[in-house]
């Protein structure tokens, strides 16, 4: 893989879920030796320390539909903001959750400074909510429906008008979907890779499909990994955990495959939950997929 400038950008934000803890996700991730790793593979890294975010006992949820609204809008300004600097200036961003509604402030600056990105998101759920839909309010359940310009909402602002094109969102890993997001999707031009598509074909089938949608007529691919979307076998550290979902082996092939394609420009990882971890087991796991999908190889 080409050695990049990486920046490093915490995000210490849990105003997205109903449980509190990965707002620790950064710090576990890098007490788990990422900038090591990620040197090791010949990258050269920057960490910009974390983004401001107020704890949530500091603030009332106002809306019960979208619990949050404003603090979470806030964050991903000033995350967009920083993301469309550092591609910009040549760097490749990696983003440090906090939970997954923080990727509406990655995606939204990514936007800004490449206007056709794809999108590959891992994941045990949709995100695909909007608030008409969301059965919890929880703002976690919808940042891929508010990046293809689905909200009607604040949740937009950030993005000014440049939302994604959904046909070049891919999911993999997918295995629970609430019954209007069920629907929503299926009408979409998104593509799901869920756990079936995983077993019947195999990651290294699945990848090459996916990379081939993400990577086409696209000027950059993004990942954004949830934690969730391995089997909390493997990865306890995750706040809504749900069975049957990819082994770390088969997380890492899928990394190392995206690795070898050398086709990613920019990467979040969000949900590690340090609160409900086994002595930083999911931290180490995150910081060993970052690495494995930026090229670190142990021969
Ligand atoms: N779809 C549900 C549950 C959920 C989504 N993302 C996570 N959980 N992590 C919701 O609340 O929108
Ligand atoms: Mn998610
Ligand atoms: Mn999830």
């Amino acid at each position: 893989m080409t050695p990049k400038t990486i920046s490093i950008i915490g995000v210490p934000l849990d105003y997205g879920a109903d449980r509190r803890g990965v707002d620790m996700g950064p710090s576990a991730i890098r007490y788990a030796g990422l900038h090591e790793k990620l040197r090791q593979a010949g990258h050269q890294v920057n960490d910009l320390g974390n983004l401001a975010v107020p704890v949530p006992e500091s603030r009332v949820p106002k809306n019960p539909r979208l619990k949050y609204l404003d603090e979470i809008v806030k964050v991903n300004r000033v995350l967009a903001r920083t993301v469309e600097k550092v591609v910009n200036e040549g760097q490749f961003p990696v983003v440090l959750g906090g939970d997954h509604s923080i990727a509406m402030g990655t995606i939204a600056g990514l936007l800004r400074a490449r206007p056709k990105i794809g999108l590959l998101w891992f994941d045990a759920h949709g995100d695909f909510n909007t608030e008409n839909s969301s059965p919890s309010g929880n703002i976690h359940g919808m940042p891929v429906a508010v990046a293809a310009g689905r909200s009607q909402t604040d949740l937009a602002i950030p993005f000014k008008g440049h939302f994604l094109d959904e046909a070049k969102i891919v999911y993999v890993g997918v295995r629970t979907l609430d019954s209007d997001e069920a629907a929503t999707l299926r009408a979409s031009q998104a593509t799901v890779f869920s756990m079936h598509e995983v077993d019947r074909y195999g990651m290294r089938e699945v990848m090459a499909r996916a990379m081939d949608i993400v990577s086409q007529g696209t000027d950059g691919v993004h990942l954004s990994f949830d934690i969730d979307a391995l089997d909390p076998l493997y990865a306890p550290g995750s706040g809504t955990p749900y069975s049957g979902g990819l082994t770390d082996r088969e997380a890492h092939l899928a990394l190392e495959l995206l690795a070898e394609a050398d086709i990613l420009t920019s990467l979040e990882m969000v949900e590690v939950n340090p609160i409900l971890d086994e002595h930083n087991r999911t931290g180490e796991l995150a910081a060993n997929l970052i690495a494995s999908a930026l090229g670190h190889r142990i021969i």
